[in-house]
Parts: structure tokens; C-alpha cells; sequence
């Protein structure tokens, strides 16, 4: 009987560290992402600022809902979260004075190019980390982050960009 106690709590005392271990890597994995996680905002092809996480979340956090589709499926909505992207621009300054587009290009050098007018748009493009309050993780590990410029109005996902590391406003 005093054995099988004994058993028991050294059991349950493997599982408490074993769990306190593992949330202690989450949450380092979690800060290394909130101040690793850079995003270059350039004008005209010179760098304005990068910005981490952490910057990007602090001006204006929000969820909104978005139709993300597969090749051959059905558009399915999901929430996520982001910053609409027009507060970057408010926050840095950056003039939109003989401007056009804003070009966004991802890791895998793919790079999508919004108009001005669409950007200026409410609750439309974002730059967004979370998808179903979890953060959207890298192409390493199958995610689509750690950013993706996401358009919520439009009706398929064909125009967002993934593993977005810069935007540069043209
Ligand atoms: N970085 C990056 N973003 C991208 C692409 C890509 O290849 N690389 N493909 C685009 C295309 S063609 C589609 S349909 C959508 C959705 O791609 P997914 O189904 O692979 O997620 O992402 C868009 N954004
Ligand atoms: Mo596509």
C-alpha cells in the first residue's frame, strides 16, 4: 500500500514537471516570436522602421473574420487577428503623396502589390499573426506566418501573402 502512495506521487510529480517544462518552452518559443518576428516597413525602397510583434500588436489590435480558400474547396470563414495596415502608415508618417501601391513580398520571394485606395479602405487589409486566437506560425512548421497580409473583403484568398517580411510603399 505505502509503495503504490509512493508510485502515485512520484507519477504525478513527473507529470507536474514534465508539464511545467513544456509550458516554459511555449512560452519562450512565444516571446523569441513576439521579438524575432521582424516586419521591414520600406518607402520608396528605403527602410522606414522594423517592427516586431509586439510594436505591430500596440497599434490597434483587432479581430475580423476572413473567407480563406483551397484550390477546388469551398471559401471558408475564419477569424483572425491583426492590425489594419493603414495604422502603420498613420504611426510612421509615411505619406501616401504620389503614391500608388504598396508592394508586399514574402520569404518564398512571392510578392503582391495592393493599391493605395484599397489599403485607406476600413476594416479591410490587415497584417495579421493569429488565426483562431493562435499565432499563424512559419513556413517551417506548415503555418502561413510569422505574418500574412490578409485582405478580409475579399470573396477568396488568393491575393494575400504569406511568410510576409516587408512592405514597401510605392
Ligand atoms: N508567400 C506566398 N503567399 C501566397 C502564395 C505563395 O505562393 N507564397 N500563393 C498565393 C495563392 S496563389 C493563394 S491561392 C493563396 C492561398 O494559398 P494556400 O492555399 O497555399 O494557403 O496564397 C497566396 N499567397
Ligand atoms: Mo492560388
Amino acid at each position: 500500500m505505502k509503495s503504490k502512495i509512493a508510485l502515485v506521487i512520484i507519477v504525478l510529480t513527473l507529470i507536474v514537471g514534465v508539464t511545467a517544462f513544456i509550458n516554459l518552452k511555449s512560452v519562450e518559443v512565444k516571446k523569441d516570436l513576439e521579438e524575432n518576428s521582424k516586419f521591414v516597413i520600406k518607402e520608396n525602397g528605403e527602410e522606414v522602421v522594423v517592427l516586431n510583434m509586439k510594436e505591430i500588436s500596440s497599434l490597434g489590435e483587432k479581430d475580423f473574420k476572413a473567407n480563406f480558400k483551397k484550390n477546388g474547396k469551398e471559401a471558408v470563414s475564419f477569424n483572425y487577428t491583426g492590425v489594419p495596415f493603414k495604422n502603420i502608415l498613420n504611426k510612421y508618417n509615411i505619406s501616401l503623396d504620389d503614391k500608388s501601391a504598396i508592394i508586399f513580398t514574402a520569404i518564398d520571394g512571392y510578392t503582391v502589390a495592393v493599391e493605395i485606395e484599397k489599403i485607406l479602405e476600413d476594416n479591410n487589409v490587415y497584417l495579421t499573426y493569429m488565426k483562431e486566437g493562435e499565432l499563424l506560425g512559419n513556413k517551417e512548421n506548415g503555418g502561413s506566418g510569422p505574418y500574412q497580409m490578409i485582405i478580409s473583403k475579399d470573396p477568396f484568398s488568393q491575393y494575400w501573402c504569406k511568410f510576409a517580411i516587408e512592405a514597401d510603399v510605392q
